[in-house]
């Protein structure tokens, strides 16, 4: 039982969540250590979202809005984490929403895609096939989905998919809140933020946008900016809270 009053409750209910979900087989146990792995990046940005990732997060939805065939990528933690705000962005967009997994099992696949489909989400499925040119399970997508979007929102990604994806000249948006991760580096676009403040982010840019911003936002876009924004408020956080007071959120 977590005291409502503990300084860190959000965070431990949300390990709760994850760990629960686990249990029960929808999140791969592998999921829990990628989490810690953004808790600690997340500890280095203020457990904020900020200007370069906000920055990021409208630029996400000026590309979604204006692709041809967006499609949302969906794994384990980002079903157990956002399943809802996944079903508002995907309002906001109209973009297609496929599960695709790298610990992938028939069983897991079933239980996120009716997760999702609980919260509110239109979840393309289907048959897939063992289409990207990779040799583990990511590979397999569908036809109509992942396989011929031109623009892909991928959170919490690996970073082989990530370059497979650009490589078949696809537009890939990434939500990881490692800025030195493979996926940061090979994304067209990378959000450092948490999935939970970046999905309402996009979608609430998705909102306001109108086609003329859109385009200004898409010919900005400099995704080698966005990650030296990222590594600058890390460090010089952690520069502020190496000298004699701490701002970051309690221990
Ligand atoms: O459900 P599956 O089988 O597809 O597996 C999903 C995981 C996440 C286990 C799989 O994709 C994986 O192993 O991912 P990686 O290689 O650990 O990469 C995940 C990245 O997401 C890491 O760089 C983390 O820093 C980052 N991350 C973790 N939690 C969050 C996050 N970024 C944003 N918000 C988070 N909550």
């Amino acid at each position: 039982m977590i005291p409502q009053d503990h300084p860190r409750y959000r965070s431990l209910m949300t390990r709760e969540r994850l760990a629960a979900a686990a249990r029960e087989g929808v999140l791969a146990m592998e999921g829990l250590t990628a989490h810690g792995r953004g808790e600690a990046f997340d500890y280095l940005i203020g457990e904020r979202t900020t200007e370069s990732a906000a920055l990021a997060e409208r630029t996400a939805a000026a590309l979604i809005l204006s692709a041809r065939h967006p499609v949302i990528s969906v794994n384990g933690n980002t079903a157990v984490l956002v399943a809802e705000e996944i079903a508002a962005l995907q309002e906001a967009t109209g973009a297609l929403v496929e599960v695709n997994l790298f610990h992938r099992t028939e069983e897991r696949i079933r239980l996120i895609e009716d997760l999702l489909t609980r919260a509110g989400v239109d979840v393309f499925s289907g048959q897939a096939e063992r289409l990207l040119p990779l040799s583990h399970d990511r590979a397999w997508c569908r036809r109509e989905g992942m396989f011929s979007a031109d623009v892909i929102l991928v959170p919490l990604e690996d970073g082989d998919r990530c370059e497979a994806l650009t490589k078949m000249n696809k537009t890939v948006i990434a939500i990881d809140l490692n800025p030195l991760s493979r996926t940061a580096r090979a994304a067209s676009l990378t959000i450092v933020d948490e999935i939970t403040r970046a999905v309402p982010g996009i979608t609430r840019a998705s909102q306001e946008l109108d086609p003329n911003e859109c385009e200004r936002l898409i010919a900005r876009l400099d995704n080698h900016y966005l990650l030296a924004e990222a590594i600058r408020e890390m460090t010089t956080r952690l520069a502020a809270c190496s000298g004699s007071r701490s701002t970051g959120p309690a221990p």
